[in-house]
């Protein structure tokens, strides 16, 4: 794990456009500061995808079209449960299990533990695991709801994006539905101030990466030499998060045994929160051989939960 980590960063840092993988944000303290994050009132994302589930839980599972048999709700990185709880509690009496799956084994047995409090007798089969390398072993799972909620989907590139739905596509039999929560194109102010927060928590958050690699892997980043810089473009719907160089300065790490040089004004890439329109939903729904049954909008259409289903 450490091994990946340290090659990740040193192939990031060592080329011409630098970058870091947004992954690495989430360590107990990234972990900490994403909750301060999401109950922010500015981190809309949250509360709006919250709405959908507490308003229009009994139209969601009806849109799954369940006919007592047994199913499986498989979800993609488990998250805190807050929301997939709404969903859970009003399943109980369908003949369902539900599958968690995610990186951190320890989110898997807090979401256990919570979900079992709330919901007695609840059929948890959690899986550790990188969602991407998962989804293979889903093709097997009998009847089942897939669900890949939060807006997680943002933070993969559109190629990415694509390779990830042609998996799950191909991992899908003809009565399988697929729920995905997407982030929408909106005001940009409104998107900005999402992502560059006037508490700084999401400053904290993005910086914690550099912190993470001194405590990790032995790097001596001078956190305050470095800058959150986030930029939003409403073409492309990408909120991009970047670590700006406040002056030309050297980096060393012990565990790739490398020194990194920054110019002054130098940016690392590290997150794409990607904002998307119908538009693109429909596209990417007709490329990857899946079609759009069914949309949920929260009462200020910020956000979208898609119901998919195999073409
Ligand atoms: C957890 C990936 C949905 O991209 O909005 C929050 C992470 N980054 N603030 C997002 C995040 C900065 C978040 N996701």
């Amino acid at each position: 794990m450490i091994k990946t980590f340290a090659k990740e960063v040193d192939a990031g840092l060592d080329a011409p456009k630098k970058s870091l993988p947004s992954r690495y944000f989430y360590d107990k303290k990234g972990d900490e500061i994403f909750v301060r994050i999401m109950n922010m009132p500015e981190y809309y994302l949250t509360n709006a995808e919250l709405e959908i589930f507490n308003c229009q839980t009994p139209e969601l599972i009806k849109s799954f079209g369940m006919n007592g048999e047994h199913f499986e709700v498989v979800e993609l990185g488990a998250g805190d449960g807050v929301k997939v709880v709404k969903l859970l509690k009003q399943l109980v009496g369908h003949n369902f299990t539900y599958t968690p799956i995610d990186i951190s084994i320890n989110a898997i047995e807090k979401l256990k533990n919570r979900l079992l409090g709330e919901i007695p007798g609840l059929d948890f089969e959690g899986q550790q695991g990188e969602y991407f390398d998962v989804l293979d072993s889903l093709k097997a799972v009998g009847k089942k709801v897939i669900l890949f909620l939060g807006s997680n989907i943002g933070n993969l590139t559109d190629s990415r994006a694509h390779e990830f739905m042609v998996k799950i596509s191909e991992s899908m039999n003809s009565h399988d539905k697929l729920l995905i929560g997407f982030d929408l194109k909106k005001n940009p102010a409104v998107i900005k101030n999402a992502y560059n927060d006037p508490h700084g928590y999401t400053r904290d958050f993005n910086l914690n990466l550099l912190c993470r690699i001194n405590r990790e892997l032995g790097g001596d980043f001078i956190i305050h030499k470095f800058k959150h810089s986030p930029e939003y473009n409403n073409d492309t719907g990408a909120a991009l998060s970047y670590l700006e160089s406040l002056e030309e300065q050297t980096v060393h790490i012990n565990a790739t045994g490398k020194s990194y040089k920054f110019r002054k004004g130098e940016r690392i890439h590290t997150e794409i929160s990607r904002k998307y329109d119908l538009e693109t939903i429909h596209k990417i729904a007709k490329d990857t051989g899946l079609i759009v049954k069914k949309t949920f909008f929260d009462s200020r259409k910020y956000f979208i939960d898609v119901l998919f289903e195999k073409d």
